[in-house]
C-alpha cells in the first residue's frame, strides 16, 4: 500500500509543461525530478522533437510532466510540428515551468514567447545558476519580473539539482484536487519502442558534427523478447546518400560506435541483455513529409 491509499486527503493531480526556448535545460530538469533519464538531454539544441510526458507521484498528489521541444524560429515541417507540440503542451498545462537560461539571458525567442504566458499559471524557471556568478542573477531576476509581473521565479541548477526541491514543493502545492491519471507505478506515455529509438538518436546527436543531427531520424522496426536478451533492430534515416556515408562512417566505424553506446542505454532501460543491430536508409525530403514525421509522433 503506498502513502496515496493510507491517506484520508483527496488526491491531487496536473499537467505541468516544461517549455522554453531550445537549450534551456528542460529535459535535464525534466530527468532530474524524475531521477532517471526519461527524455534525451544534449549539448545540441533542437534535441528533444515531440512532448514526452513524465509521471512523477509523491504522496496522494501525481504530477504529470509534459517536456515539450524548444521553441524556435525555423521554418519547414518539422520545425512547424515541433513548435505546435511545444505550444499545446503549454496550452494544456495547469502550470507552466517556463525555462530561461541564466548563462545566456533572456533573448528575443525568450521575450516574444513569455509574452504569451499567463503569468497566474507560470512558474519561470531560472535555470543553469551553477554557471553564473550571484551578481549576475539578480538584474536577471528583475529583467524577468517586469518581463511577466506577478509570474513566480525560481533560480537552479538542473544539472546539480540545487533549487529543484523548492520547484517541486512549489508544484505539489498548485495542482488542483482530482483523480490520478495514471497508475501510480506508470513512469511514462511512450513506449519501450519510441524510448528505444530515442537513445539511438541520442547518440547521434552526440556522435555527430553540426547540422547532421537535424537530418537523422529514428524508427524501431523491430522488438523481440527473446529468452535471455531482447533483439532489436532499428533504422536511421537520413535525406541524402553523403549524410548516410558520414553516419556509417570508415569501414563502418561511425554506426558500430553509435550502436556501441545506444546499446549501453538500451539495456539499462530495459534491464536485459540487447542485441542491436541498425540499418541506415535514405529518405530524401523526410523532413517535408507529413506522414513520415506522424510515424515519428509529430
Ligand atoms: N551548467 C548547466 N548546464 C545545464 C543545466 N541544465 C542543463 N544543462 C545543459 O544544457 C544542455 C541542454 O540540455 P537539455 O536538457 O537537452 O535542454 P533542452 O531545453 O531540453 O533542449 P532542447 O530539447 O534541445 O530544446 C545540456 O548540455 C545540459 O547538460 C544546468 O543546470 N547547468
Ligand atoms: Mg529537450
Amino acid at each position: 500500500m503506498n502513502e496515496h491509499e493510507r491517506s484520508d486527503a483527496p488526491s491531487r493531480a496536473g499537467f505541468v509543461a516544461i517549455a522554453g526556448a531550445p537549450n534551456v535545460g528542460k529535459s535535464t530538469l525534466l530527468n532530474r525530478i524524475l531521477g532517471h533519464p526519461l527524455s534525451i538531454a544534449t549539448p545540441k539544441p533542437q534535441t528533444t522533437r515531440t512532448r514526452i510526458l513524465g509521471v512523477e507521484t509523491i504522496g496522494n498528489t501525481q504530477i504529470v510532466f509534459c517536456d515539450t521541444p524548444g521553441i524556435h524560429h525555423e521554418s519547414g515541417l518539422m520545425h512547424q510540428r515541433m513548435n505546435a507540440e511545444a505550444r499545446s503542451g503549454v496550452r494544456e498545462a495547469d502550470v507552466v515551468c517556463w525555462l530561461i537560461d541564466a548563462s545566456r539571458g533572456l533573448r528575443r525567442i525568450d521575450r516574444e514567447e513569455a509574452a504569451k504566458l499567463v503569468a497566474e499559471n507560470t512558474i519561470v524557471v531560472i535555470n543553469k545558476c551553477d554557471a553564473v556568478r550571484k551578481s549576475a542573477l539578480l538584474p536577471l531576476i528583475q529583467s524577468v519580473a517586469a518581463l511577466l509581473p506577478g509570474a513566480e521565479i525560481v533560480p537552479l541548477s538542473a544539472l546539480r539539482g540545487d533549487g529543484v526541491g523548492d520547484l517541486v514543493d512549489l508544484l505539489l502545492a498548485r495542482l488542483p484536487e482530482g483523480p490520478w491519471f495514471f497508475d501510480a507505478d506508470q513512469v511514462t506515455d511512450q513506449s519501450e519502442r519510441r524510448l528505444v529509438a530515442e537513445l539511438v538518436r541520442e547518440q547521434l546527436f552526440l556522435q555527430l558534427e553540426a547540422e547532421l543531427p537535424y537530418r537523422v531520424a529514428v524508427l524501431v522496426d523491430e522488438f523481440r523478447d527473446l529468452p535471455g536478451h531482447t533483439s532489436i533492430s532499428a533504422t536511421i534515416y537520413t535525406d541524402s546518400e553523403s549524410t548516410k556515408r558520414i553516419i556509417v562512417g570508415k569501414g563502418g566505424a561511425r554506426i558500430k560506435s553509435v550502436g556501441i553506446a545506444a546499446r549501453a542505454g538500451i539495456e539499462k532501460l530495459l534491464d536485459r541483455r540487447v542485441f542491436l543491430e541498425l540499418f541506415v536508409k535514405v529518405k530524401p525530403g523526410w523532413q517535408e513529409d507529413a506522414r513520415f514525421l506522424e510515424e515519428m509522433g509529430l
